[in-house]
């Protein structure tokens, strides 16, 4: 099917961002990708997925946290879709930067909606709502209706952005919709994020050019996805009749050793864990040697202890299913990264 239409992506240079591109450009779409100035540039994902040269994608410079350049964009472009993915979307350091966390992620949205209420509001509008605003659990599993209780500046952020998105669609019939995606993942995925700092520090370790990975909580558990069933998702929530808010998650969860195991298993290693809290260590049980260490440095000051996603209000009206399992991807991940160490990419 092609469809000839123009879309926006806010984030282009995320990991969600490359992905949702490649789709739209698939369908026929023309994109405007947006990335912010910055001293190098940070492409490396287009490049991936090897888009950055097609004809209908265009990069433009932009900041979420300015109104003249969200108003200025809208204008330019007249795209009919703005997918909104930019955020510091980085849980850890919304500790250390609260008040830049609020301005880009809790704000920022509202930026683009006044964008959208002022040029054309008609134009459809996706936030990029998160689990994390369920935060510390009251029901499992949680679904559009569970009641939210956010436990990092971050959380706090996506929450205010995940209301003012309705209050938007409430008072000025704007087709302003919301996904709240559970954590999806992807060798696109940045370093910094537990799983990709698993799989790469797995790989690191099985060529025998890392000793040791230092992680925070073992314990946390996440329903983890693929990114890139879940960029199918925020498209289908786009094209819906009505605009509407949609849980999208795998309806599993695992803990963070968990995955450490399936990763080591991905390379035909096993480990053997010892020792509680910090104390706690794993053991790779071919050499003997300890290949993870609990390093309180990563602890949260507020934790999410545990997130699994109940997606079927999102199957029944938008017929969305996750594609991928655990397995597949995790294993994906890890190979994706054996091919990067060996071949010295620093991503
Ligand atoms: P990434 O962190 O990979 O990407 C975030 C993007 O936002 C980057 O392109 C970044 O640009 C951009 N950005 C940050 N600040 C600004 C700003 N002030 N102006 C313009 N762009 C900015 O996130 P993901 O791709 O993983 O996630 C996409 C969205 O979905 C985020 O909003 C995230 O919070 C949300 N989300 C993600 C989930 C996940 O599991 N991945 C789950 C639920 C929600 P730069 O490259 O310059 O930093
Ligand atoms: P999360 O993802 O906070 O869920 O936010 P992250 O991968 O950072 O953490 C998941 C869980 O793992 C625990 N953990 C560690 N995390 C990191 N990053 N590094 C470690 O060493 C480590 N050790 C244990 C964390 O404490 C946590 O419990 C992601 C982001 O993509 C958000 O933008 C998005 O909204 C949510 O997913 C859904």
């Amino acid at each position: 099917m092609h469809i000839s239409r123009t879309a926006i992506i806010t984030g282009i240079t995320g990991q969600d961002g490359a992905y949702l591109a490649d789709l739209l450009l698939g369908k026929g779409y023309t994109v405007y990708g947006t990335y912010r100035r910055a001293a190098s540039t940070n492409f490396w994902r287009i490049d991936e997925l090897g888009i950055r040269s097609n004809p209908n994608l265009h990069l433009v410079e932009y900041d979420l946290t300015d109104l003249g350049a969200n108003i200025r964009l809208l204008q330019k472009t007249k795209a009919t879709e703005v997918y909104n993915l930019a955020a510091q979307s980085f849980v850890a350091v919304s500790f250390d930067q609260p008040m830049t966390t609020a301005q880009i992620t809790g704000l920022g949205p509202l930026n683009l909606l006044e964008a959208i209420r002022i040029v054309d509001s008609s134009i459809r509008f996706y936030q990029a709502s998160t689990s994390e605003l369920f935060g510390k659990v009251q029901t499992i599993p949680q679904n559009e209706n569970t009641p939210f209780y956010p436990r990092s500046p971050y959380g706090v952020a996506k929450l205010y952005a995940h209301w003012i998105t309705i209050n938007y669609r409430e008072s000025y019939d704007i087709f302003a919709t919301s996904g709240i995606l559970f954590n999806h993942e992807s060798p696109l995925r940045g370093l910094e994020f537990v799983t990709r700092k698993i799989t790469d520090a797995v790989a690191r370790i099985h060529l025998g050019k890392q000793d040791m990975l230092e992680l925070g909580n073992l314990d946390a558990k996440r329903d983890w996805g693929y990114a890139k069933d879940y960029v199918e998702g925020m498209w289908r929530i786009l094209q819906a009749k009505e605009p509407d808010t949609y849980v999208l998650a795998t309806n599993r969860t695992e803990s963070v050793r968990d995955f450490v195991n399936m990763a080591f298993k991905a390379v035909g290693r096993q480990i053997e864990w010892q020792g509680s809290n910090e104390n706690e260590v794993g053991i790779d049980s071919a050499t003997g040697n300890t290949v993870i260490r609990v390093n309180p440095q990563f602890y949260r000051p507020a934790e999410v202890e545990l997130l699994i996603g109940n997606p079927t209000h999102a199957r029944e009206k938008l017929g969305w299913e996750p594609q991928t399992t655990l397995e597949e991807l995790c294993k994906m991940m890890v190979d994706a990264d054996l091919r990067r160490v060996q071949q010295g990419c620093s991503f």
